[in-house]
């Protein structure tokens, strides 16, 4: 009977090896350990035996039922991890697969002019405000000293929502808000769209940007006017820029002025680029706030004065970067922003 349990259990070592999947496992538990398998069977016999062989070949069969409860437990572990191995393999998901490479966008130039703007006025102390692009009549014209009968007014100049609304022509309603709710001392910018009714050509849009900034406080003169525009103008361009202001006519602001700065190529010289003037483009309009505005404000003008400015951001932009059309700053073709 020892013979014959050793020779089982060689048997059963190898039979346990040759599996290759749990069913065929659990078949061979089956055939030793079931209530006919070859090991239980052997157990039965067990109580012919003398008293002398009984403890000894008890101690064998319990060894090597233990044993092979053992190796099918090993055997199983070793299933579980091959069949997990192959499984994980199955499922994997190659992420290093090849795709085109992620393209970063560029900001539109316009918008970089517009912050580096903000940001340089923002430096010198002025907040920066906001308005809604559909405006009152009233705001845009009326509160602005801009009579009834002015050409700006005309249909045929101005995109009229309604009666009494229009896409806004300039920022300055901005302003008229700002003074409407707000007690001197004001310093303040205003970015963003205009609109006029002008037909699309290299250098014009219906739809265009500005930015406008006032200072309304007491005692506030041309002179502050003059040397704030020169410390922009200087800040904007280089120190060495030198302005020129002209005598202008804006029914807003009395009196008014346009500003020409110096040629960037030649630095006033003269040359080819400024038609040998020294001066490149007007930048800007500015002049000191008309008193009806500032009194139609709800700010009394015998106690407070102001100026105001604006300009075009299409315009300096395009002059900076060189760019020759107004319509490649609306397009957004990649192409052309990637250049920025
Ligand atoms: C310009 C030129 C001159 C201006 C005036 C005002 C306000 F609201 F204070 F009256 N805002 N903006 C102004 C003055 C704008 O742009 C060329």
């Amino acid at each position: 009977m020892e013979q014959q349990l050793r020779t089982m259990q060689s048997e059963m070592d190898r039979t346990i090896q040759s599996v290759t999947d749990m069913k065929e496992l659990d078949a061979i538990r089956i055939k030793y350990l079931g209530k006919k398998g070859e090991l239980t069977v052997l157990l039965k016999q067990m109580g012919k035996l003398s008293a002398e062989e009984k403890p000894v070949i008890g101690k064998i069969v319990n060894e090597t039922r233990a044993h092979f409860e053992d190796a099918l437990q090993k055997r199983q572990a070793e299933l579980k991890q091959a069949a997990d191995t192959v499984r994980l393999e199955k499922e994997r998901i190659d992420i290093t697969v090849d795709r085109p490479a992620f393209r970063l966008g560029h900001r539109n130039p316009l918008q970089k002019t517009m912050e580096e703007l903000e940001e340089l006025f923002i430096s010198m102390g002025y907040r920066v405000e906001e308005g809604p692009e559909v405006e009152l009549v009233e705001n845009n014209f009326d509160k602005l000293n801009t009579p009834l009968h002015h050409p700006s007014r005309d249909l045929s100049d101005t995109f009229y929502f309604s009666e009494n609304t229009v896409l806004r022509t300039h920022t300055s309603p901005v302003q008229v808000r700002v003074m409407m709710r707000q007690e001197p001392p004001i310093r303040m910018v205003c970015t963003g769209r205009t609109f006029r009714f002008d037909d699309v050509d290299d250098t014009h849009s219906p739809m265009f940007h500005q930015i406008e900034g006032m200072v309304i406080d007491k005692n506030i003169s041309m002179a502050n006017l003059i040397d704030t525009l020169n410390v922009f103008v200087k800040r904007l361009l280089g120190e060495h820029t030198k302005t020129r202001f002209r005598p202008h006519y804006f029914p807003f602001t009395e009196p008014s002025a346009e500003v020409d700065v110096s040629c960037p190529h030649c630095h006033g010289d003269g040359c080819a680029a400024c038609n040998f003037t020294g001066w490149s483009m007007e930048l800007l309009g500015c002049g000191m706030v008309h008193p009806n505005v500032l009194r139609m404000c709800g700010i009394d003008p015998d106690v407070y004065s102001g100026f105001a400015f604006g300009m075009g951001i299409d315009r300096i932009t395009m002059v900076k970067h060189g760019i020759p059309n107004i319509r490649l700053l609306y397009e957004n073709d990649q192409r052309f922003l990637e250049q920025f």
